[in-house]
């Protein structure tokens, strides 16, 4: 212990001294010379694009951690270029892919990528308001747009999905299961919200892109974009109508890891309107952060506010969006990191993951202010989680965990079950060992809510994904990958009418599976060449309602 503090301390100085040959201790920690293997310009510039895209996720942009381990350079010397190279290809059980092994990287860029952790991280440049400005695209004015569907379709029950890898989105019907558009949208794109009525989708990339998509064109259209940061993982609208004025569809948000801040544009046309920092000091340490990521958003019924997850520094942000020009933000002490989360059934309360402290935050966004903390398995990731009513317990949150191979359930309704309220009434073991869970959702129409595995190391787990009783919060059922498709279990979304359950096979080149969310029938498979590495899926409908 004592001699890997002297190694970092030699590496530090050798660092600030500007040496590039360094002195680290090896796995057996004994001390060696070891010089820092050769990176070129051009080879920077690739290692830094693939982190951007690949690793800044979980390892955060400065490379200071987040879920997952700090990969600042006196960490990565002292494990050394074919440690790192082994993380990278294999990947590891807290959740980190096999990205060399699953064919995601090639063993070159395994290669390229550990030798580009060992240099200290490049810092990533900012990106102001004029910058936002000079990427926004009008493509058609709102009074240019269709004022009612220009198709038969019923476009409230239309599955947007992403294509991750393919830079795209697909549209489909859910009558014929066919897509009525593939856009091209931001780099790796990562979600999809709606507007109040259901007209539109918002898209973000990884890039920091939001398309505004019409979906009442025979064939959807993109009418708008805008980059708003480098790296972005949420968007969300404005939906306040009440005393205060009718705000649906006004603004628009966008949430960037990079740079640390949200943009605020208008709703219907994407301008940029106002970017605000989310520089600031972490709840309970008081440590300055450069770099605190931008979360879930979701939109407040109560107020004009959204509330905004400032991941990092463990604050939920309520920004209020009524007066752009003195806008006010409560600033809700929570817990690190704060990553997803949804509302509670009543959509008065929203729990928020605290992935770093193990806890789930429950925000009251009636009164604005933070109910509790609530300690929670390993690593809570529900997405938007689920809303079940059970017989014993009354109305519960559901969240499935990266870290435990379980779901826990949490007491949603202090005035009629008190004595569960905001405790976990339950813990639901999973099959087999470890975690790995991405995703749990439900739909007042089936019996069951449906967990999946995603990330667990262990190929015949992570090609499963489970059903829980509502009433018994038991496991009944075990889905298992046809043999003939070769991805991983992803996410899911019900159709309008909730007898559809769609759940992705994510592979290069995937499939999306439709199951009887009661009998647990597989009814149809959507593949093609269209279906690349899909992911995400947002039934408009069960969107713009928060339905899950
Ligand atoms: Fe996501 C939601 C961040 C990787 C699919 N993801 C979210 C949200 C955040 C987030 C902050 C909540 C947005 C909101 O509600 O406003 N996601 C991140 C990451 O930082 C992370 C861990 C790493 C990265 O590099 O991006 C990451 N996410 C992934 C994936 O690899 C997934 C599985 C596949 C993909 O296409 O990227 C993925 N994330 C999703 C999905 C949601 C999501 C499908 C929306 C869930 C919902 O039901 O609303």
């Amino acid at each position: 212990m004592k001699k890997r503090k002297i190694a970092r301390l030699v590496v530090v100085s050798s660092i600030l001294l500007g040496s590039v040959g360094v002195k680290v201790f090896a796995q057996n920690q004994e001390p060696q010379e070891t010089k820092l293997p050769p990176l070129s310009k051009q080879e920077m510039e690739m290692a830094k694009q693939i982190y951007f895209n690949r690793c800044a996720g979980c390892h955060g942009d400065l490379r200071t951690g987040a879920i997952g381990p700090a990969l600042t350079p006196d960490k990565t010397r002292a494990l050394g270029l074919q440690n790192i190279e082994a993380f990278i290809t294999y990947g590891s059980p807290r959740g980190m892919p096999a990205w060399g092994k699953d064919g995601i990287l090639t063993p070159q860029q395994v290669n390229m990528m550990a030798r580009f952790l060992m240099y200290p991280p490049p810092s990533p440049p900012e990106f102001d308001l004029p910058d936002v400005m000079k990427t926004w695209k009008l493509i058609v004015p709102p009074n240019q747009r269709p004022t009612h569907p220009e198709t038969k379709n019923d476009i409230s029950n239309y599955m947007g999905v992403v294509l991750r890898s393919a830079n795209k989105v697909a549209i489909i019907d859910d009558k014929t299961k066919k897509p009525v558009a593939i856009l091209a949208t931001g780099h790796a794109l990562h979600i999809l919200r709606t507007d109040a009525y259901g007209k539109y989708f918002y898209t973000i990339g990884r890039d920091g892109k939001v398309s505004l998509i019409d979906l009442e064109y025979k064939h959807p259209k993109i009418v708008a974009s805008v980059k708003a940061c480098y790296d972005a993982r949420s968007v969300e609208v404005s939906l306040y109508r009440g005393k205060e004025g009718d705000f649906r569809d006004k603004y628009a948000i966008v949430g960037c890891y990079w740079p640390p801040q949200f943009v605020i544009l208008d709703g219907m046309t994407l301008k940029p309107l106002k970017v605000v920092s989310t520089v600031g000091y972490q709840v309970g340490t008081g440590k300055f952060v450069r770099d605190p990521r931008v979360a879930a958003i979701v939109a407040s019924y109560y107020h004009p506010e959204w509330i905004v997850n400032v991941k990092e520094i463990g604050q939920i942000w309520l920004v209020n969006y009524k007066d752009l020009k003195n806008l006010k933000i409560t600033m809700v002490s929570a817990a690190p990191f704060l990553h997803d989360g949804g509302w509670n059934s009543t959509k008065r309360y929203f729990l928020a993951a605290a992935n770093a402290s193990n806890k789930m935050a429950v925000l009251d966004a009636k009164r604005d202010k933070l109910v509790t903390l609530i300690d929670t398995p390993k690593f809570p990731h529900p997405g938007r989680g689920a809303n079940i009513d059970n017989p014993k317990y009354g109305p519960l949150y559901c969240s499935s965990f990266i870290g435990a191979g379980a779901v826990a359930c949490i007491g949603t309704d202090p005035k009629h079950h008190p004595q569960y309220a905001w405790k976990v009434v339950k813990i639901i073991k999973l099959p087999g060992e470890g975690g790995g869970s991405l995703f749990i959702k439900t739909n007042p129409h089936t019996k069951y809510m449906f967990v999946d595995r995603t990330l667990n190391p262990n190929e015949k787990l992570n090609r499963q994904f489970y059903a829980i009783d509502k009433n018994t919060l038991k496991v009944v059922h075990t889905f298992n990958m046809p043999a003939d498709l070769k991805g991983r279990f992803v996410d899911f979304d019900f159709n309008k009418q909730g007898t559809e359950l769609w759940v992705s096979d994510w592979d290069k080149q995937g499939a999306l599976l439709i199951y009887n969310p009661n009998t647990f029938k597989l009814i149809d498979v959507i593949k093609g060449p269209w279906v690349v590495s899909p992911t995400g899926k947002f039934n408009v409908y069960n969107t713009a309602h928060d339905i899950y």
